[in-house]
C-alpha cells in the first residue's frame, strides 16, 4: 500500500521565493573561500574615473547608481558585496560601480559609452547562476537588470507574454497564474532569477520534460548590442521563417553577445489536475524502469520525472524541516508529476501506474500527495537540495548530460577516487570531503553531481578535474546540460565542442562584440 502523506502543515513555504539574494546561502562563509583560476585583467580595459561616473549620472537617475569612493561615488563598498559575489560565494569580483537602468534606451546609452571608452561590463539578472557568469572577474561595471521589471503585454488567447528582462520568474508565474496559465519553465531559484537571466542561460528546470527548451518557447527578444544598437526582435509570432533566427544566438549566450532587455515567451494553459508522488527505489536500474513505465502509462500527462539519492535526501531532510514521507530510507527517490485537464482520468492513470510499479517490484514504497500543500512539500524535497547542500559546505557542482543508463555511474566513480585519495569516507566526518551525491532531471538525461567539501582546495579539485570532463566526453555527453559555461567551464569547452565549432563561436563573439567589452573572460 502506498503511504499517504498525512496533513502535517508545512513549516516553511515551498523553496520558491525563499532565495532573496545571493547572501542567503553563504553558510560558514569562512569555509567558502574563493578558489578558482582567475584570468588576468585585460590591460586595454579602461579603469573607471570620476568623469565616467559623471557621464553615467547624465544617463541614469542618481538612485539607480551604486558607486564607491574609488570611482568618485559615495556608496559603501559593502552595498556592492551582493552584486560582486555569486550565489555559491565561490566567485567574487571587485566592481566599484553598479548601474541599474529602468529602460532599454538607458541600457543602450550605457553600452554605447562603455564600448566607445573600452569599459568592460557584466550583465546581471537575479545572480543565481552557478558557473561564475553573473559576477565580475575584476572591476567590470555591473549592469543589473533588476529595475526593468514591467509586464509589457499579455495576450490571454495566445498565452504570449511580453515583458522586461528583469521580471522575476516567480512573479511572472503569479501573473500568468492569475490568468490560468503557467510559465513554460520552473526552477528552484524562481524567487530570485530573472526571465532575462533564464533566457541568457537557456535555463532548463523541472518543466523541461513537458515544455522543452527556451529555444522553443521564446518567441522574440529585444537585445542591446555592445555598441548600443537596439535589436528589436520582440516578435509574438509562433511561426516566422524570414531568414536567420537571430534570437536563438542570444538564448544561452550568457551575456557575452548582447544585453537582453525584453522577452516574448509563450505560456502554456494551467492544468486543472495535478498529481505528485514520491517513490522509494532500491536501485538506479529501477529508477530507469520506473521512468520507462511512467512514460508508457502517463505519456501525455507526464510533466516531471526527477530523482535524487539517499545522500541528497539526508541533507534536505536536515536543512528543510521536512520529514521523509516514506516508511523507510531508500538508496534513490523519484518524484513523478502529472498535469492534465481531467482529474478522474488523471487519477486513474497515476493510480494504475503506482499499482503496476509496486506489483512489478520496481518501487518499494511511495506517497501520493493529497492536496496542494503536500504537493509543495514534495517539490521542496527536490528543489531544496541545492540550498541544503550549500548549507552543508563548499559545494562543487557539475551539471552534465550523459546517456541515462550510465548517468549515475559517475557519482560512484568520483566517490571511489576521493576515497582512494583518502579525502573522503562515506558517512564519516573528519575528511576534507563531506558528501558526494547525485540528483537531477533524469527524464532529460541531466545529472547534477555535487561534491560537498570543507572548503574549495586544489587537492580536492584535482581528484575530479579534468576527470569529470573526460568521463563526460568519453560518453559523448555535455559538460553543461543547463547551467552554462560562465567562468567555470570556459577553459574546458573542448570536451564538448570541436575546434571548428569553437572557432565559429569565437567569430560570432567578434561579430557582435568586436571590442570584447561584454562579460569578458567568460564563455569563449
Ligand atoms: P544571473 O545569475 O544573474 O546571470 C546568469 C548569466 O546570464 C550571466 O552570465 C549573466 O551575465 C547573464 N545574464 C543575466 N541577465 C542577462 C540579461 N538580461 N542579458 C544578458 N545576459 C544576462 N538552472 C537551470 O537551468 N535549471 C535549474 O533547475 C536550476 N535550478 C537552480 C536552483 C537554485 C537553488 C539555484 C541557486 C540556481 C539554479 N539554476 C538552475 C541556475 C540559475 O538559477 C539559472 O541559470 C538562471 O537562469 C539564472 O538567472 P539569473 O537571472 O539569476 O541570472
Ligand atoms: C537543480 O536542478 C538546479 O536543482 C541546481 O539545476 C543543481 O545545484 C545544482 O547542482
Ligand atoms: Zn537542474
Amino acid at each position: 500500500m502506498f503511504a499517504l502523506i498525512r496533513s502535517r502543515v508545512m513549516a516553511r513555504s515551498r523553496f520558491a521565493g525563499a532565495i532573496p539574494g545571493s547572501k542567503v546561502c553563504t553558510p560558514g562563509a569562512s569555509a567558502l573561500l574563493r578558489h578558482y583560476h582567475k584570468p588576468s585583467r585585460t590591460a586595454s580595459f579602461k579603469t573607471l574615473t570620476k568623469d565616467d561616473l559623471e557621464h553615467f549620472k547624465g544617463i541614469l537617475p542618481a538612485e539607480t547608481i551604486l558607486a564607491t569612493p574609488a570611482v568618485g561615488g559615495s556608496s559603501d563598498p559593502i552595498e556592492l558585496e551582493g552584486f560582486n559575489a555569486d550565489w555559491l560565494n565561490k566567485y567574487r569580483g571587485n566592481s566599484q560601480l553598479v548601474l541599474r537602468p529602468k529602460t532599454t534606451q538607458e541600457v543602450s546609452d550605457i553600452l554605447k559609452y562603455c564600448n566607445a571608452q573600452g569599459i568592460a561590463v557584466v550583465p546581471q539578472g537575479g545572480n543565481t547562476g552557478l558557473v561564475g557568469g553573473s559576477v565580475p572577474v575584476h572591476d567590470e561595471v555591473i549592469l543589473s537588470l533588476r529595475n526593468m521589471s514591467r509586464v509589457r503585454n499579455y495576450d490571454e488567447l495566445s498565452g504570449v507574454l511580453v515583458c522586461d528582462a528583469g521580471c522575476v520568474l516567480e512573479e511572472l508565474g503569479n501573473y500568468v497564474g492569475e490568468r490560468d496559465h503557467i510559465m513554460p519553465l520552473d526552477l528552484g531559484a524562481k524567487g530570485s532569477c530573472h526571465i532575462g537571466g533564464n533566457v541568457a542561460t537557456n535555463a532548463g528546470g523541472i518543466r523541461f520534460l513537458r515544455y522543452g527548451s527556451l529555444h522553443g518557447s521564446v518567441l522574440g527578444l529585444e537585445v542591446v548590442l555592445p555598441d548600443g544598437t537596439i535589436l528589436d526582435n520582440l516578435s509574438t509570432l509562433r511561426k516566422d521563417n524570414t531568414g536567420y533566427d537571430l534570437k536563438q544566438l542570444f538564448i544561452g549566450s550568457e551575456g557575452s553577445l548582447g544585453v537582453i532587455t525584453g522577452v516574448s515567451v509563450i505560456t502554456p494553459q494551467r492544468s486543472s489536475a495535478v498529481n505528485v508522488t514520491v517513490l522509494g527505489v532500491t536501485s538506479y536500474e529501477n529508477v530507469q524502469r520506473a521512468f520507462a513505465l511512467a512514460r508508457k502509462r502517463c505519456g501525455e500527462i507526464l510533466s516531471a520525472y526527477e530523482f535524487w539519492d539517499a545522500t541528497c535526501m539526508g541533507a534536505v531532510l536536515h536543512h528543510q524541516s521536512l520529514k521523509n514521507p516514506l516508511s523507510a530510507e531508500f538508496p534513490f527517490y523519484v518524484l513523478i508529476e502529472t498535469s492534465g485537464s481531467n482529474k478522474d482520468h488523471d487519477d486513474e492513470k497515476m493510480g494504475g501506474l503506482l499499482e503496476e510499479l509496486l506489483e512489478e517490484g520496481i518501487v518499494e514504497d511511495g506517497a501520493l500527495a493529497q492536496d496542494d500543500s503536500q504537493i509543495a512539500r514534495m517539490w521542496t524535497m527536490r528543489e531544496g537540495i541545492p540550498e541544503s547542500l550549500a548549507k552543508t559546505g563548499a559545494t562543487y557542482k557539475y551539471d552534465v548530460s550523459i546517456p541515462i543508463p550510465v548517468l549515475y555511474d559517475i557519482v560512484g566513480d568520483i566517490a571511489k577516487r576521493l576515497e582512494s585519495a583518502q579525502l573522503y569516507k562515506p558517512g564519516e566526518s573528519g575528511f576534507p570531503v563531506k558528501l558526494v551525491c547525485g540528483y537531477g532531471h533524469i527524464g532529460d538525461g541531466n545529472l547534477h553531481l555535487n561534491i560537498v567539501a570543507e572548503k574549495f582546495e586544489d587537492r580536492v579539485t584535482n581528484i575530479f578535474e579534468p576527470y569529470v570532463y573526460e568521463w563526460v566526453k568519453s560518453h559523448r555527453g555535455s559538460i553543461s546540460a543547463e547551467h552554462g559555461v560562465g567562468l567555470m567551464k570556459r577553459d574546458h569547452l573542448e570536451y564538448s565542442k570541436s575546434p571548428e565549432m569553437l572557432a565559429y563561436m569565437k567569430r560570432m563573439k567578434e561579430v557582435f562584440d568586436p571590442k570584447g567589452i561584454l562579460n569578458p573572460y567568460k564563455v569563449v
